[in-house]
């Protein structure tokens, strides 16, 4: 498959001590087994008015000016924008490729939801999402999509900057894809739209020692390698797949979920990072597009789906050579230091139950 670059030695994994959670503006917890009453609306981007456009934005940036809960367990977080990052950075050998993929993101983006609120972002509606279908009509349709605008969207593709997989140019670069991308278009810092010049200390991969200077967020726009993957073809493929274990398999590390990496990180760019990639902002709505996807998927068949789950518990074991498969009662866990939640897979598979409450204003 010509997956093994996307492998690398484990992240030491952060063991911290479970804490309470504190009261998060989430509309009513409902109590497992019952679906709650008011779900908040996951919108697509381009429908969100101009204004919630604006409020979203700014709740992303109040978010990487408020403290970190995780500063104290890893130094080098300086925001609460970051938490998130570092989570994903310290987890990602656990998370990706292995049954509790979905899960997992899907905790990570209530989460994150939550945060947003925190700042100020709208109470009825959740993460936006991305729906990559829209932007893989053209080229020209990918590079004026909405989600790159500006003023109203993240800004764009970084400048050009040569070199391929075999021989990256840029110092510093240390993995990319498992194929040379060559459709890419970018790989310089992004110097445009609301977040021109945000930078980090995470990276490249799972590094996560403080360096002298800060790491800036790079796209590499490659149109082919998103439209490959993620076209209307691509995603009703994935609909038509029998269980859960081969949509997990297919869509995390081949389809849709790679295609929106790629599309916008390119070689050299942040979202292409398997670690660091929640350091760009789209990434939140690349996922949250993912999460749709598999609800999708789930509701096709939900009192079938809503219990399916499979997948290896260690990276890439599909064959489960090295151990077991993921099922409800795995622990998923998200936050480093006093964020920390934890519940089980079972309590992650329908986003109306649990600690859940959210829909999506359609659905593949
Ligand atoms: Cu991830």
């Amino acid at each position: 498959m010509g997956l093994s670059s996307w492998t690398t030695a484990l992240g030491a994994l952060v063991a911290t001590a479970a804490l309470p959670v504190t009261a998060a503006p989430s509309p009513t917890v409902s109590a497992r087994g019952e679906t709650c009453a008011r779900p908040y609306v996951r919108k697509e981007w381009r429908h969100l008015s101009d204004g919630q456009r604006q409020q979203y934005i700014g709740a992303v940036q109040c978010m990487m000016k408020e403290p970190g809960t995780a500063t104290a367990t890893l130094s080098i977080v300086r925001n609460r924008f970051e938490d998130f990052l570092a989570t994903h950075v310290k987890q990602t050998d656990f998370v990706h490729f292995v049954g509790i993929f979905y899960p997992y993101h899907r905790l990570l983006l209530a989460e994150y939801e939550k945060a947003l609120w925190d700042c100020g972002w709208d109470h009825a509606l959740g993460q936006p999402f991305w729906d990559w279908t829209l932007d893989t009509g053209s080229k020209e349709a990918f590079l004026n999509s909405p989600i790159f605008d500006t003023t109203l969207g993240f800004g764009g593709n970084g400048a050009y900057i040569p070199g391929n997989l075999s021989h990256p140019e840029l110092p510093g670069f240390t993995v990319g894809p498992p194929n040379d991308i060559p459709d890419r278009s970018g790989g310089g810092c992004v110097v445009d739209g609301p977040f021109a010049g945000l930078g980090t200390y995470f990276g490249p991969q799972n590094n996560t020692e403080p360096k002298a200077a800060l790491r800036c967020l790079r796209r590499d726009f490659s149109y082919d390698s998103l439209r490959e993957r993620a076209s209307p073809a691509q995603i009703q493929a994935a609909m038509a797949i029998d269980t859960y274990g081969n949509f997990e398999f297919v869509t995390d590390s081949q389809s849709y979920h790679p295609a929106g990496h790629w599309g916008v990180g390119g070689l050299y760019g942040t979202m292409t990072d398997t670690y660091a990639s929640p350091g760009d902002p789209i990434f939140f709505l690349h996922h949250s597009n993912v999460d749709r996807a598999w609800w999708s998927w789930q509701m096709r068949d939900l009192a079938a789906h809503e219990k399916d789950m499979s997948g290896p518990l260690v990276m890439f074991d599909y064959a489960n050579k090295l151990g077991g498969n993921a099922t409800l009662e795995t622990p998923v866990w998200v936050g480093l230091g006093e964020s920390r939640v934890e519940v089980k897979v079972a309590d992650l598979m329908h986003i109306q139950k649990g600690p859940l409450c959210y829909t999506y204003e359609s659905l593949y």
